[in-house]
């Protein structure tokens, strides 16, 4: 089988990294990982433009095949090894994507005043009123995601696979 590998920034502080990663993981992809410690050396950017055309991790290679971008590589891997990545219903398919696709595409107040750090804890830190519409609507997200297609397991449309 062709070798997958995976070019992804810091655990810590990338959720956008750890998107693919834990996919890959879940459905039991076997994948080489480079990591690309970000901002810490001069030279970090030039090291993840030896991968990534974006200039961005994560990136994904497959043979000939370089994606990147965190969505394209999960909608890449879904076509590449048939499994059930997104939910069976078409209903439960649409809301996920639209999810995903509003994660990817917003939340830019909580992104910019809340990174990522999952190794300590900042109460409260940059937590100001359009912040906290972002984390509204992420609740509202999660709690409709439940409701509606969360029976049969405990993540938001249920089981994860
Ligand atoms: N929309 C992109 C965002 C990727 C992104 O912003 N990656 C950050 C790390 S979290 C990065 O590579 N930053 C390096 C830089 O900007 O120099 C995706 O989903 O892959």
């Amino acid at each position: 089988m062709t070798q997958l590998t995976l070019v992804i920034g810091n655990k810590n502080y990338s959720s956008w990294s750890l998107r693919p990663w834990l996919v890959m993981k879940q459905f039991g992809l076997e994948f080489n990982e480079i990591r690309i410690p970000l901002y810490n050396s001069p030279d970090y950017s030039s090291k993840i433009r030896q991968y990534s055309p974006s200039g961005k991790v994560p990136v994904l290679l497959h043979g000939t095949q370089t994606v990147w971008d965190s969505l394209a590589i999960c909608e890449y891997l879904a076509e590449t090894f048939p499994m059930q990545w997104w939910p069976e219903d078409k209903a439960a398919r649409a809301f996920a994507r639209s999810i995903s696709a509003e994660m990817h595409s917003g939340f830019q107040n909580l992104r910019q005043n809340m990174p990522m750090n999952c190794r300590t804890k900042y109460s409260g830190k940059g937590l100001a009123s359009v912040v906290q519409q972002d984390i509204d609507r992420i609740t509202s997200i999660w709690q409709e995601s439940r409701q509606k297609f969360g029976d049969g397991g405990n993540f938001l449309f249920g089981n994860f696979a």
